[in-house]
C-alpha cells in the first residue's frame, strides 16, 4: 500500500489506462517500442514518470517524444529525454520498465511509491514537460493518456505537436539552458530552423551553390520539417524533396527512407530515376533521427552510410583544427563506432592514428563515449550520429585570437559547425546540412568522398528465435557468451572467409536476433551469412515458419 501522500487524481486516472494482460513492456534501445494500440497505458505512465523525473532534478524540463522512427506504420512508441537533450539516464530505465509492467493500479502506486522514496523525491516541487510526435496517426490517443499521465501527477505539459525527434531534443535543451553560459538557442522548432540556416549560411560563405539535393523524407515527419528549413536556406541549398505524404499513413517508411536503403542497399523505387549519373542524394527516417546518402555511380546504387558519414567529418573537422592555430595535442577528434561499423571503416581511422572506441548498439552508449574526448564523433552505421564539442574545445575556439586569415576562417568555420550539428542527439536535417558544407569545402562529389576507403560487403540478417534473451554478448557485443559454445562454431565458419567477420546480438527493438557478417567479396560474405544464419537456426531452433528460404 502507497505510503506516499499523491495526489488524489493519480488513482482515478491510473484506472482509466489499464496496462493489457499478458503483455511484457520493456525499455530497449530506443525506449518502449511496440504495436501503437498497446500502448495507451504506457504513455500514462511515462508521462507519471517524466513528472517525477523533473521533481526530482528540481523542475528542470524533461523531454518526452513519442514515435517509432523508422518502423511500420502501426508501430508507436515513446522515449523520455533528459535536461540536456541527452537519452534517460539508466536507473530510470528500469523504473520505466517496472512502472509499465505493474498488472494494476495498486502495483502501480506502490512502484511509485518506491520510486518516491529511493530518490528521495519532493512531491510538492514543480514539474515540467515538453513532448511531441511523429506523424503516426496512433500518436493523437497516445498524446491523451501522457496528458493525463502528466496531470495525474501534477506535472505542466507543453505540447509541441508534431516534430522531428531532434527538434525536441533540441527545444528541452534550449529550455535548460536559458539564461546559463550555454544558452543553447531560442526554444522553438522556428529557432532551430534559424539557428541551423545561421550557421550553415557561415560555412558556405564563399562556396558555389551545390545542385540541388534530392532527398527522401520516408513520408513522415522529416517532410514537413525539411520544408521549413527550405525556406530558410534557399537560395543557398536547394532541395528536390520525394516521400513527402505525410497525409497517407500507410506510406510512412514503406519502401523508402534512410532504413530501406541501408539495409536493402537498393534505389528506393521512386528516388533512383531522379538521380543522374555522379549526382547524389540522401534520405531520412521516418522520425528524422536517421541520415544516409547514396549517389549514382556508372548506372549503380551506392550507399554513404554513417560511416562515410563519420569519415568525412573525422577529416574534415581535424583539418579545420590544424588550420586554426589551436593545441593539437588538446584539441582533437575521437571517434565512436559500434559492431556495425564496416572493418575498412575502423581501418581508416586506424591508419590516420584518430583515437578510436567502439561501444555496444545504441546511441546512449555512443554519445556518453563521445563526450569523453575534446571533439566526439559518433555515428551508427545506420545513420544515427552526431559531433560533439567540449566544454573547453568551445571556449578554446572562442577565446582564441588568430593571427593570419587562414586560421580566422578555420575558428568562424568550427563555431559554426558547432553551432550546427546538434549537440543533443543525431539529427539528419543538421548531419544533412554538415556533410553539404564539408563537400562544398572540400570540393569533393560523392565520388571522392566514396573513395575515402573501400567497404568490406556485408550483410545485415534478421534472425527470429524463439527467445532472444539467451543470447548475451561481450566485448561490445562483438562476441557471444551463450548460448555456450555458439560463438566457437560461428568463429570456424568466419575463420574460412578473407576478412571474414561477423557477430549476433539481440536486437533492442524488436524481438528477433541480427547477424552481421562482412569479408572481402560479396558472393562469399552472402554465403558466410547463410551458413551462420543457418547454424543459429539450427542451434536455437527458429520456426521454420519464419525461416526465410535460403536458409532451409
Ligand atoms: P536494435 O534493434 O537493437 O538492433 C536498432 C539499430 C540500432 C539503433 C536502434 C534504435 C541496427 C543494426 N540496429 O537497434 O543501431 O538505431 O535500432 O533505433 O541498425
Ligand atoms: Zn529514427
Amino acid at each position: 500500500m502507497a505510503q506516499i501522500s499523491f495526489p488524489s487524481q493519480l488513482k482515478r486516472l491510473t484506472e482509466r489506462h489499464p496496462k493489457p494482460a499478458n503483455y511484457r513492456f520493456s525499455y530497449g534501445t530506443a525506449g518502449f517500442r511496440t504495436n501503437g494500440s498497446l500502448l495507451d497505458s504506457v504513455l500514462f505512465r511515462v508521462g507519471v514518470l517524466a513528472g517525477l523525473r523533473s521533481k526530482r532534478l528540481e523542475g528542470k524540463t524533461v523531454g518526452i517524444m513519442i514515435t517509432a522512427s523508422h518502423n511500420p506504420e502501426e508501430d508507436n512508441g515513446v522515449k523520455i529525454v533528459d535536461p540536456y537533450g541527452e537519452m534517460l539516464e539508466a536507473d530510470w530505465e528500469i523504473y520505466a520498465t517496472a512502472l509499465a509492467n505493474a498488472p494494476n493500479t495498486e502495483m502501480f502506486i506502490g512502484f511509485l511509491d518506491t520510486i518516491v522514496c529511493d530518490q528521495k523525491i519532493d512531491l510538492f516541487q514543480a514539474s515540467k514537460v515538453v513532448y511531441a510526435r511523429d506523424t503516426r496517426p496512433s500518436g493523437l490517443l497516445l498524446v491523451n493518456a501522457l496528458r493525463d499521465g502528466l496531470d495525474a501527477i501534477g506535472a505542466i505539459g507543453r505540447d509541441e505537436g508534431i516534430c522531428t525527434t531532434p527538434i525536441l531534443h533540441y527545444i528541452v535543451r534550449c529550455i535548460n539552458t536559458a539564461g546559463t553560459r550555454e544558452n543553447y538557442g531560442e526554444a522553438s522548432a522556428e529557432g532551430y530552423y534559424k539557428k541551423l540556416s545561421d550557421a550553415y549560411r557561415v560555412l558556405v560563405e564563399h562556396q558555389p551553390t551545390p545542385p540541388k539535393l534530392v532527398v527522401d523524407c520516408a513520408n513522415g515527419v522529416g517532410a514537413l520539417a525539411l520544408q521549413q528549413l527550405a525556406q530558410h536556406l534557399f537560395p543557398i541549398l536547394e532541395f528536390s524533396s520525394v516521400n513527402t505524404d505525410t497525409e497517407n499513413s500507410s506510406l510512412l517508411n514503406h519502401d523508402c527512407g534512410a532504413d530501406y536503403v541501408k539495409t536493402r542497399q537498393i534505389w528506393a523505387p521512386n528516388v533512383g530515376n531522379l538521380i543522374a549519373d555522379g549526382e547524389r542524394g540522401c534520405a531520412l527516417d521516418g522520425d528524422a533521427d536517421r541520415l544516409v546518402y547514396f549517389y549514382r555511380d556508372r548506372g549503380h546504387f551506392r550507399l554513404l552510410d554513417g560511416d562515410k558519414i563519420a569519415a568525412l567529418a573525422s577529416i574534415f573537422i581535424t583539418q579545420l583544427i590544424e588550420q586554426s592555430g589551436l593545441d593539437t595535442e588538446k584539441i582533437y577528434v575521437g571517434v565512436v563506432q559500434t559492431a556495425y561499423a564496416n572493418g575498412s571503416s575502423t581501418k581508416f581511422y586506424e591508419t590516420r592514428k584518430l583515437a578510436l572506441e567502439c561501444v555496444p548498439t545504441g546511441v546512449k552508449h555512443l554519445h556518453h563515449v563521445a563526450e569523453r574526448f575534446p571533439i566526439g564523433i559518433y555515428f551508427e552505421a545506420n545513420g544515427h550520429g552526431t559531433v560533439l564539442f567540449s566544454q573547453p574545445v568551445l571556449d578554446a575556439i572562442y577565446e582564441r585570437e588568430p593571427i593570419s586569415p587562414t586560421q580566422a576562417a578555420a575558428l568562424r568555420y568550427l563555431k559554426a559547425l558547432a553551432n550546427m550539428i546538434n549537440q543533443a542527439v543525431g539529427d539528419a536535417l543538421s548531419d544533412m546540412l554538415m556533410v553539404e558544407a564539408i563537400l562544398a569545402h572540400m570540393k569533393f562529389g560523392p565520388v571522392e568522398w566514396d573513395s575515402l576507403y573501400l567497404e568490406l560487403p556485408n550483410r545485415l540478417v534478421k534472425i527470429i528465435v524463439p527467445d532472444r534473451s539467451i543470447f548475451r554478448t561481450e566485448d561490445a557485443e562483438r562476441r557471444l557468451v551463450s548460448p555456450s559454445e555458439l560463438q566457437e562454431r560461428m568463429d570456424d565458419i568466419t575463420f574460412q572467409y578473407p576478412q571474414g567477420r561477423a557477430f549476433v546480438r539481440p536486437s533492442g527493438t524488436e524481438d528477433c536476433v541480427r547477424l552481421y557478417a562482412e569479408s572481402t567479396h560479396r558472393y562469399q560474405t552472402d554465403e558466410m551469412a547463410y551458413r551462420l544464419a543457418g547454424l543459429i537456426y539450427d542451434e536455437v531452433g527458429g520456426d521454420p515458419a519464419t525461416r526465410p528460404p535460403e536458409f532451409l
